[in-house]
């Protein structure tokens, strides 16, 4: 294996950016509680500087996921949105509309049998599109919790079909810089049927929104033992394929650092990547986004964690000889093919993406960088006073 990364591998990993999520600043918790940190954003200018450092220390970063109703509890404020990201070198990215936390979606959003609900809840999603729009906005993005808890509670195809409507008069509303990343979550907050449970539902349901609607992978909306590197490959063949959501999980939707629980997985799904990107001679046209909500480590230390974790997944994937693999493939030496990912794999690639900063003008050390500059103290100092007062957001 190479001791640099090699020239097209760089370049690649150069064009890599990973949209960080608004939410993932906040303070956040489980069911059972929320532990605040001194240092967590509360505001939306708060999260957005602590993008700024994440994308100060790593290049990779210029685009923030905003969550509407969270970031913008009072509506409105779209055009002072891009200003405040512009300041920061940053950019709006996806608009998550948010159709789950009101009361009236007790019993869903867009699938829910109360008529002026489903209109409440697709007149949000069309103002979420002028939001995206007035931002510059290139992604809608679009998670549902509509599901039912138990056998009997809904008409599973009727609700198909309202979610079919609402998408497709979402999808009209959009200008044609924008795309609609459709979400799928197999449960949760649903225990009995969520109506956008698989990648299959979702791309039928993309297909027929619209010709600029695609499926979103969150790689912790699977069941266990799914091969999602399976369904990359098959959603990105299919010019499906929309972007991510990165996150890793051991039991459910567990929110954790990207990388921490299995490493090999998130690399056969830039393999994944790698392979489609070639059979298609240039990158692909998805979105690289983070969903990690870190209630127990430092907001910050742990996006610069996610960052240089799947900088370093990429660049072990891109050192797969593609070349080498097929000829194993095509001799059906199951064998070598297998070695081509493993050895790949195996490299430290610590050094060369080390190296590969500093030309940049990076930080070798991310992370070293971050603690060392003091910004954790000096976000909690500015934060804490204003903290006590309002006792903190929930994202
Ligand atoms: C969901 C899903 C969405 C996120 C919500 C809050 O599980 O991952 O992307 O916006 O959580
Ligand atoms: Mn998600
Ligand atoms: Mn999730």
């Amino acid at each position: 294996m190479p001791a640099a990364l090699p020239v097209a591998a760089a370049a690649r990993l150069a064009r890599l950016e990973i949209e960080l999520p608004s939410w993932g600043f906040a303070d956040t918790g489980t069911r059972f509680g929320k532990f605040l940190q001194d240092a967590a954003a509360l505001t939306l200018e708060d999260k957005l500087d602590d993008a700024a450092e994440v994308h100060r220390l790593t290049g990779a970063c210029p685009s923030v996921a905003i969550h509407v109703l969270w970031d913008l509890p009072a509506g409105g404020g779209a055009a002072a949105l891009s200003g405040l990201a512009r300041a920061r070198g940053l950019r709006i990215g996806s608009i998550n509309p948010n159709v789950f936390q009101d009361q009236c979606y007790k019993h869903g959003s867009v699938a829910n049998e109360d008529a002026a609900v489903r209109r409440r809840a697709i007149d949000h999603l069309l103002a979420s599109v002028e939001l995206g729009k007035a931002c510059g906005s290139r992604a809608l993005s679009l998670w549902f919790a509509d599901g039912t808890n138990y056998p009997g509670q809904g008409s599973v195809a009727r609700r198909k079909r309202w979610f079919a409507d609402a998408l497709r008069e979402v999808h009209a509303a959009m200008p044609d810089s924008m795309t609609m990343l459709v979400e799928y979550k197999p449960f949760e907050p649903a225990f009995y049927h969520t109506d956008i449970a698989d990648w299959g539902m979702a791309y039928v349901l993309a297909k027929s929104a619209g010709e600029r609607a695609r499926v979103l992978v969150d790689t912790g909306h699977h069941l266990p033992g799914q091969n999602i590197e399976h369904i990359v490959s098959f959603l990105a063949d299919e010019g499906m394929l929309g972007g991510f959501h990165f996150n890793d999980r051991h039991y459910a939707d567990d929110d954790l650092t990207m990388g921490s629980i299995d490493p090999y997985r998130i690399f056969r799904i830039f393999l994944a990547i790698c392979e489609a990107e070639r059979a298609l001679g240039r990158d692909l046209p998805v979105e690289f986004m983070v969903d990690q909500s870190h209630n127990l480590k430092p907001k910050v230390e742990a996006m610069v964690q996610t960052v240089v974790t799947a900088q370093e997944l990429f660049a072990k994937a891109l050192l797969v000889d593609l070349g080498a693999l097929d000829a194993a493939r095509a001799r059906h030496d199951i064998v070598a093919a297998e070695e081509c990912l493993r050895r790949a794999f195996a490299t430290d690639v610590r050094p060369m993406l080390a190296e590969w900063r500093v030309s940049r003008g990076l930080p070798a050390d991310p992370l070293a960088a971050h603690r060392a500059s003091g910004y954790e103290a000096r976000a909690a100092a500015a934060r804490l006073p204003r903290k006590r007062a309002s006792g903190g957001s929930y994202a």
